[in-house]
């Protein structure tokens, strides 16, 4: 996530480019002691750091962490077989999980021992059947479905990822929500022993945590909105949001919360995380639309990681709410989307 607290109203490269080009960029030109932008295509290049993360090599997510994944079972998503996905390697190591440190790149290094079994979900508030699930319930209380989905960053990054999960909607029918439920809350886990973004200001980028973020409740019980475990078949690697993390397709990023521990059924709308942080930028509803920009850049169009080099360019239009429309608009009807932005 971009923020900039000295200079609100200076437009800096980061918000030009692309954050992670421009963090890269950044720690290059720290390392080599010197600022010359000429000079920097060819060292990016040589540079060994970045070897393994822009290469398209075979994905093995298991391969060089410490973390373990496991394959799970799941029915594929035979609709979208078609959509060209960003490769493994890349989707599990260009990271935003702020409580793992605010840089792309370390999450995947400072996840690796973050504990995920036990686990407990509580689902709970404003229903008639409140339960907790345990680590195992994540995987065997519903039947795991392939979504390949577009995820789209309000950074303007975007990837096309394999989750595998279920329906919120499906476990929502489970706790039974009352009259009153109106909206839904997530929590993050919060232990900053394990999430050292939590103990430290400066790494977790200013966040008071826990983490939140929110749904209306139609907007929850939409059949797109996905609660994952797992991604390329397997389950979810912690800095992905192990072991289980919303996915909301029509949305930036921001809203797909990772390692939940909490989802309350409430009367009121929450006051989320980015929204407390910076209202004028990240608003409650954010969803995808080209047409309403950041007050700090364009959101016109969007740079797809792929399995490109660092300097292919992979740039695409955006789509309203990222190209999900027909399956949501309908939410929003009526609504000014340029005010509940
Ligand atoms: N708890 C938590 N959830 C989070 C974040 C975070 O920092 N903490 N980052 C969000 C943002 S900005 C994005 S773009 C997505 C990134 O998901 P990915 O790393 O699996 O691609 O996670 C979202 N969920
Ligand atoms: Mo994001």
């Amino acid at each position: 996530m971009l923020l900039n607290f000295k200079n609100k109203n200076t437009l800096k490269s980061s918000d030009i480019t692309d954050e992670s080009v421009y963090l890269q960029r950044r720690q290059l030109v720290k390392s080599m002691g010197f600022l010359g932008a000429g000079a920097l295509l060819s060292s990016a290049i040589a540079n060994k750091a970045n070897a393994g993360f822009f290469d398209s090599e075979p994905a093995d997510s298991n391969k060089n962490s410490v973390f373990k994944t496991t394959p799970l079972k799941f029915t594929a998503d035979k609709a979208n077989q078609a959509l060209i996905k960003t490769p493994e390697n890349k989707v599990i190591s260009h990271n935003n999980f702020y409580e793992f440190g605010a840089q792309k790149e370390q999450p995947a290094e400072l996840a690796q021992n973050f504990k995920v079994d036990p686990w407990q979900l509580t689902i709970s508030g404003e229903c008639d059947h409140p339960i907790t699930l345990d680590y195992d319930d994540l995987t065997t209380m519903f039947a795991l479905e392939e979504r390949i989905y577009r995820l789209r960053c309000v950074e303007t990054w975007s990837m096309v990822v394999p989750w595998i999960g279920f329906s919120l909607a499906d476990l929502l029918k489970k706790v039974a929500p009352n009259s009153s439920a109106k909206y839904v809350l997530f929590e993050t886990l919060y232990d900053p022993k394990q999430m050292p973004g939590q103990a430290d200001r400066r790494l977790g980028g200013g966040i008071n945590y826990p983490y939140v973020e929110g749904l209306r409740l139609d907007e929850a019980m939409n059949p797109l909105t996905l609660m994952s475990v797992g991604l390329y078949g397997k389950t979810l690697p912690p800095q992905n949001g192990a072991p289980i993390r919303l996915v909301v397709p029509w949305k930036y990023g921001f809203k797909s919360i990772k390692s939940i521990v909490s989802i309350k059924l409430v009367s009121e709308q929450p006051k989320t995380t980015w929204q407390q942080l910076a209202p004028n930028e990240y608003g409650f509803y954010a969803n995808v639309n080209p047409n309403h920009d950041h007050p700090r850049w364009s959101q016109a169009s969007e740079r797809r990681i792929t399995s490109g080099g660092l300097f292919s360019r992979n740039r695409t239009e955006t789509l309203p709410f990222n190209g999900y429309g027909e399956e949501v608009a309908h939410l929003y009807k009526g609504m000014d989307l340029n005010k509940y932005y």
